[in-house]
C-alpha cells in the first residue's frame, strides 16, 4: 500500500476512536491524523497506546472553524477525509438542535469546501440509518440504499442535510465520495449517554436503568469493530459516489438489550425503570446491508458475541467511564431522567 494521509474527525470519540485506532495498528504506512475539539463526547486517554506511534498525530480544532480547516489541509496536503465528527445524541438534540446544525451541517459543509479546493481523492462521510426514518415491527422490511430520507429528530435531519451536501458536491463540483449509514454502534469506548454502556455502567452500580415508553422500540446493533472494517473496505474499494448500508442483522428491543445485561452481569430485573417516552421516538431500525456484501465485507461478532465482549470491556475498563460519570455528566443525567 502506498502512503496516505489520512484525516480522521472525530477521531476521539466513540466510533473515530475505535477507527483511529484500528487504523494506526493496520496502516503502519499511513500517516493517521485525528481531528477533534474534545467537546464532552471527547477525550484522548483512550489513545494512551497509540500516541507514542510515528503514524499517529492530533489537531485540536473546530470543523466549523473555516480558517483553521483550510491552513491544515494547506499544511498536511491529506489524501483521504473520514468524516465522523459530530453531535451525535439524539436526546440532546431534541432538548438543544442549534448545536447539532452547527456542527452536524456547517462544520461539514467546511470540510467539503476544503476538500474540493485541495482536491483529495475520497470523503468517506459517516452517517447513520436515521436519516430512512422509521420501519414498522414488520420483520421482513429493510431500509435499502434506495429507502426514501425521512428523519425524525433534530439530530437524524442534521445528518440528513450533511448527507444531502455530500452527494451535491459530488453531483456539482466531481468531489470523489462515499456516504455509509450504519446502524446502531456498541462496543468499547460508548459514551455511557446510550443506552448500551448507560446499562452496563449503571446495572454495576445497582442503579436504576430507563427504559423509554414501553421498550418495546428495536434496534439493529452493530460491533463498533465491524463498523470500522466496512468503513475501510469503503474507503479502499467503495466505488465513487455510492452510498452504503452497514448492518448485521441484529435486530433486539430495548428490553431485550436491558435484560441481556441484566442477566449476563447476575443482576435483578428490578433495576428496569420504565420512563417517559422519547419524543418522536422512532420504532424500528434494520438494515439490508447487500449491497456493502457483495463488495466483500462481514461482520465478525453477532450480537450475543459481540456484547459479551463489551461487558468484559466495561467490567475491566472502569476508570475509563467512571471519569466520565462522575463529572458534568451527573448534570446532563438528572436533568434528563429527574431521577
Ligand atoms: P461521539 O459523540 O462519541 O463522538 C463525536 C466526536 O466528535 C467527539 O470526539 C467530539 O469531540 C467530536 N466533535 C464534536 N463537534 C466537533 C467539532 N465542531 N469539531 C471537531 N470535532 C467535534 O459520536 P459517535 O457515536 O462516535 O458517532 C460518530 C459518527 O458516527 C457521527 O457522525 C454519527 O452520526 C455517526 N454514527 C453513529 C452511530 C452510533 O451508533 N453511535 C451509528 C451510525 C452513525
Ligand atoms: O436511557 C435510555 N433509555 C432508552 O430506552 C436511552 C438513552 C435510550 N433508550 C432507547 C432509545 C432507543 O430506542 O434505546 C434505544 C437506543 O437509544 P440510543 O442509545 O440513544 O441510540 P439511538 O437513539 O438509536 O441512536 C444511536 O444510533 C444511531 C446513536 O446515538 C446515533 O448517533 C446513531 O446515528
Amino acid at each position: 500500500m502506498s502512503k496516505k494521509k489520512v484525516l480522521v474527525t472525530g477521531g476521539a470519540g466513540f466510533i473515530g476512536g475505535n477507527f483511529v485506532q484500528y487504523m494506526v495498528e493496520n496502516y503502519p504506512n499511513y500517516d493517521i491524523y485525528n481531528l477533534d475539539l474534545l467537546t464532552y463526547a471527547g477525550d484522548l486517554t483512550k489513545h494512551r497506546e497509540i500516541e507514542r506511534k510515528n503514524n499517529y498525530h492530533f489537531i485540536h480544532a473546530d470543523i466549523v472553524d473555516r480558517e483553521t480547516i483550510f491552513n491544515y489541509f494547506d499544511k498536511e496536503r491529506f489524501d483521504f477525509v473520514v468524516h465522523f465528527a459530530a453531535e451525535s445524541h439524539v436526546d440532546r438534540s431534541i432538548s438543544d438542535p442549534e448545536i447539532f446544525i452547527r456542527t452536524n451541517v456547517l462544520g461539514t459543509q467546511v470540510l467539503l469546501d476544503a476538500s474540493k479546493e485541495y482536491k483529495i481523492s475520497k470523503f468517506l462521510h459517516v452517517s447513520t440509518d436515521e436519516v430512512y426514518g422509521e420501519l414498522d415491527f414488520d420483520p421482513t422490511t429493510f431500509f435499502t440504499e434506495e429507502t426514501h430520507l425521512q428523519p425524525s429528530s433534530p439530530y437524524s435531519a442534521s445528518k440528513t442535510s450533511s448527507d444531502l451536501l455530500v452527494h451535491a458536491y459530488h453531483e456539482t463540483y466531481d468531489l470523489p465520495i462515499n456516504i455509509t449509514r450504519c446502524s446502531n454502534n456498541y462496543g468499547p469506548y460508548h459514551f455511557p449517554e446510550k443506552l448500551i454502556p448507560l446499562t452496563i455502567s449503571r446495572v454495576l452500580n445497582d442503579e436504576k436503568v430507563p427504559v423509554y415508553g414501553d421498550g418495546k422500540n428495536v434496534r439493529d446493533w452493530l460491533h463498533v469493530y465491524d463498523h470500522c472494517t466496512a468503513l475501510d473496505l469503503i474507503l479502499h474499494d467503495g466505488e465513487n459516489g455510492e452510498v452504503y448500508n452497514i448492518g448485521g442483522h441484529n435486530e433486539r428491543t430495548n428490553l431485550e438489550v436491558v435484560n441481556t445485561i441484566i442477566k449476563s452481569l447476575g443482576k435483578s430485573e428490578d433495576l428496569i425503570t420504565f420512563v417517559e417516552d422519547r419524543l418522536g421516538h422512532d420504532k424500528r431500525y434494520a438494515i439490508d446491508p447487500t449491497k456493502l456484501e457483495k463488495l466483500g465485507w462481514n461482520p465478525i461478532y453477532n450480537f450475543d458475541t459481540g456484547i459479551k465482549q463489551t461487558i468484559t470491556w466495561y467490567l475491566n475498563n472502569k476508570d475509563w467511564w467512571n471519569q466520565i460519570i462522575s463529572g458534568e455528566y451527573q448534570d446532563y443525567f438528572k436533568k434528563q431522567y429527574k431521577f
